[in-house]
């Protein structure tokens, strides 16, 4: 893990240690991707039974989850599993309900009322990864908002084994929580699919969930298209950076930071503290633990390009994490809850020592689909409003109009508008009333 000692670093150096690994929308990535949609939308199931024997080496007979296969899939699953998925849901589902907006009104003025109603998207697609291990977490987290906003159809896709099986966990995460169809597609084709429609696929307005590289790019293609889908948020590798002082237990410092390691090759982790001994202790500490690990290989890849800042205080620890923004922000300081009012940019905030990242991966109740990549400056995570849209109502009695009239006619002048003006003015005499 790189060490830097953050007040000898000019502007510029701050900058580069912060940076995150660059992504590059390869040519031949996009061009890949734009190849798969193409054939998706001109070939539909044929397109997409071709390029998951290509892509995913399996062959698909029926493209949809049967009734048959998610009784199969509960009927293999450990009780404990069932139960674990269960108790996560029904706390995921707990604190998404009192997340979720409510309709407001207001009388602005005598006699003018508005108003904000909310209206679910009617056909979303959720994308769940099964790349070195299938998350039915994410199907949680997806599903569960998806549900509480009252979306009409739900559809999940996933990649199937070359055995054309889906993981079971998905399988039954997805029904418990309500999702209405669920897809055997992993890869560009399934975003294709989900956004374009196809004779087996239905056409969603807006698709949720992280993927690899080609997922991520085809999401973006088809955020661009207007007769494509809108996407949750961009998405990039997964990331954590951790605040901690002198009193923090390198053990648990060094265990938050490889259960975001192992994730992949490409996760950040960063950690920020004003002690330099607790620095050194996290160090030797990550090592020991990344070598027990089954996925250490992967985890060891990530440190790589990883970082270990010294700073001067925590105030400087939290202005650094603030630059950075990222998706997952664990304080394991003492007092770590007074820190929590500084915090500007974070996906999520993990406060003190007995606040593991792993709880709100899975089960605390809040949401792991989170903005990445320093989205968190402008982006939240999945939330309830992610599936709904605010419609805003207003509604004026002739009392209403006469008191904002005027002002709106006085606007439409300054804009030289007179068509708008005269809409209010026409209106006033004919209430007997003139400017
Ligand atoms: N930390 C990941 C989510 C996840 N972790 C799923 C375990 N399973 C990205 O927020
Ligand atoms: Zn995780």
């Amino acid at each position: 893990m790189k060490r830097i000692h953050w007040n000898t670093l000019s502007e510029a150096e701050r900058n580069d240690a912060l940076a995150r690994p660059a992504q590059s929308r390869a040519e031949e990535l996009r061009h890949g991707v734009e190849r798969i949609v193409a054939e998706v939308r001109a070939n539909g199931d044929t397109a997409l039974r071709e390029l998951s024997a290509r892509y995913d080496r399996c062959s698909l007979d029926a493209i949809e989850v049967s009734e048959a296969e998610f009784a199969a899939a509960e009927a293999k699953l450990a009780p404990e599993l069932k139960a674990a998925i269960r108790e996560a849901a029904a706390r995921i589902e707990a604190f998404h309900r009192v997340a979720a907006p409510q309709p407001v009104g207001v009388n602005t003025a005598v006699g003018v009322r508005v108003e904000r109603v909310l209206r679910p998207i009617s056909r979303v697609g959720l994308y769940v990864p099964a790349g070195s291990a299938p998350l039915p977490s994410t199907a949680l987290m997806l599903g569960v908002p998806a549900r509480i906003a009252g979306c009409r159809e739900v559809v999940l896709c996933s990649p199937a084994r070359a055995d054309g099986t889906c993981d079971e966990a998905v399988l039954f995460a997805a029904r418990s929580v309500g999702v209405h169809r669920v897809f055997k597609l992993g890869g560009a084709q399934a975003i294709a699919a989900m956004a374009y429609g196809t004779e087996s696929v239905p056409r969603c307005d807006k698709l949720f969930g992280p993927g690899n590289a080609w997922v991520t790019e085809a999401k973006l293609q088809v955020s661009s298209d207007p007769n494509g889908a809108a996407i949750d948020m961009p998405a990039g590798p997964s990331e954590v950076l951790v605040i901690a002082d002198a009193q923090a237990n390198p053990v648990f410092v060094a265990a938050d930071l490889l259960s975001q390691a192992e994730h992949g090759p490409d996760s950040q982790v960063v950690l920020v503290s004003p002690s330099a001994a607790l620095l050194d202790k996290v160090a030797a500490e990550v090592d020991r633990q990344c070598a027990q690990l089954p996925r250490g290989a992967i985890a060891k890849q990530a440190l790589g390009q990883s970082r270990l800042i010294e700073v001067e205080s925590l105030a400087q620890a939290v202005e650094v994490s603030n630059r950075y923004a990222p998706e997952h922000l664990i304080l394991q300081v003492s007092g770590a809850r007074e820190l929590v009012a500084s915090i500007e940019s974070a996906g999520s905030v993990f406060v003190g020592a007995w606040t593991p990242e792993s709880v709100g991966d899975y089960c605390s109740g809040s949401n792991h689909v989170l903005p990445t990549y320093g989205y968190a400056r402008s982006y939240s995570g999945v939330s309830v409003a992610s599936y709904q849209k605010q419609i805003t109502v207003q509604e004026l009695d002739p009392n209403g109009l006469r008191a904002i009239g005027p002002c709106t006619a006085t606007l439409a002048a300054a804009e030289q508008l007179e068509a708008h003006r005269r809409a209010v003015t026409l209106r006033l005499a004919a209430l007997g009333t003139s400017l």
